[in-house]
């Protein structure tokens, strides 16, 4: 079976890597690809692996016509259209990376390596939050192994996840401010060059911001664990463009072996374990920018948490497995499991 896959918002950060993954994994059956967009944008020629493609005007007619549906788009977008492109036998699978669908109880969220048999449930699936994305590909196997009492996270977090106009303030505000100019700042709170800010998201009432929330809220329905399962986070945004980081204290259930919680990551789908502090091998936003897997290192036992506790540092790049790969690796699970047919 080949399929007709549409992408809405292919010419923003997150739709540019989902079209590239689609193209460069190549394990998606596409037969044609369609790219809607804007007033502004249709019209334009995008250069594809699968010719060059002419960009549609968005309609929900013509995305129904597809069989598969990535949303690039904002939350309010995806409110508007995703449910009507995906009703009935007829309406296309709709995979959407925004916050908009994540915790209706009817979509699934869902991390293929994790839960990916649950796309069978819906034809509207939503990609989670790129940092619990890419703290759970090292998460989830720890947890499977030893179990999970609380999860105490800090994040450390690019400037790709405000998309491409965050990456442009990043980059010409360093050049502004290496000349001595005047850094403005529009997309973040504050200027981002040479600081770090500890705010992504709007503050909450109980103090938290939304970003740290989508850690807590997202994580336990993923992993299906109880819905008081203690997970905190903080969520900071750093100078760097397009790899997050998370610093990650995991207290679990049984006693944990480091050795055994090495050999767990090294097995675990989407791991690259990088941890060899004697030649200064750890993960950063240097080397996981641009890879599919996941940086996992600085693994030790906890001080805090003695025998029942695990400390590690995790990189992934933000676009990919953050939101691009994990969108495609989802439709390819559907097409895997026949819920695209
Ligand atoms: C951020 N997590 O890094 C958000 C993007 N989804 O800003």
């Amino acid at each position: 079976l080949n399929y007709s896959v549409g992408i809405v918002g292919a010419t923003g950060a997150v739709g540019k890597e989902i079209r590239q993954c689609l193209e460069t994994r190549g394990v998606l059956d596409v037969d044609t690809l369609r790219i809607f967009g804007s007033e502004r944008s249709a019209g334009s020629t995008v250069e594809t692996k699968y010719g060059d493609i002419s960009v549609e005007l968005f309609s929900e007619e013509a995305c129904r016509e597809c069989d598969v549906v990535f949303l690039a788009v904002d939350g309010d977008f995806a409110l508007k259209h995703a449910r009507n492109i995906c009703e009935g036998d007829d309406g296309a699978v709709v995979i959407d990376n925004s916050s908009a669908f994540r915790y209706e109880d009817d979509v699934p969220l869902v991390v293929p390596e994790i839960n990916g048999k649950e796309t069978k449930k819906s034809k509207l699936i939503a990609n989670p939050n790129c940092t619990t994305a890419i703290g759970l590909m090292a998460l989830w196997p720890l947890i499977q192994k030893f179990g999970v009492v609380k999860v105490l996270m800090s994040t450390y977090q690019a400037s790709s996840g405000a998309g491409q106009p965050g990456m442009d303030e990043l980059t010409s505000g360093t050049k502004a401010y290496l000349e001595g100019k005047e850094v403005v700042n529009k997309i973040f709170a504050h200027p981002l060059p040479f600081n770090v800010i500890p705010q992504i998201d709007k503050f909450q009432e109980n103090g938290y911001t939304k970003e740290e929330m989508k850690v807590t809220w997202e994580c336990r329905k993923i992993c299906n664990l109880p819905e008081d399962t203690p997970i905190s986070c903080t969520a900071v945004r750093i100078p760097t463009i397009r790899a997050h980081s998370e610093t990650i204290v995991l207290e679990t259930e049984k006693d944990v072996d480091v050795a055994v919680a090495r050999q767990v990551l090294e097995e675990a789908k989407g791991v690259k374990v990088v941890d060899d502090p004697e030649s200064l091998s750890y993960p950063m936003p240097l080397t996981a920018t641009g890879q599919y897997d996941v940086e996992v290192g600085r693994i030790r036992k906890s001080i805090a948490f003695g025998d029942k506790g695990l400390e590690f540092f995790v990189c992934g790049d933000q676009l990919l497995r953050g939101a691009a790969l994990n969108a495609v690796l989802v439709a390819e699970e559907m097409q895997e499991n026949g819920a695209l047919n």
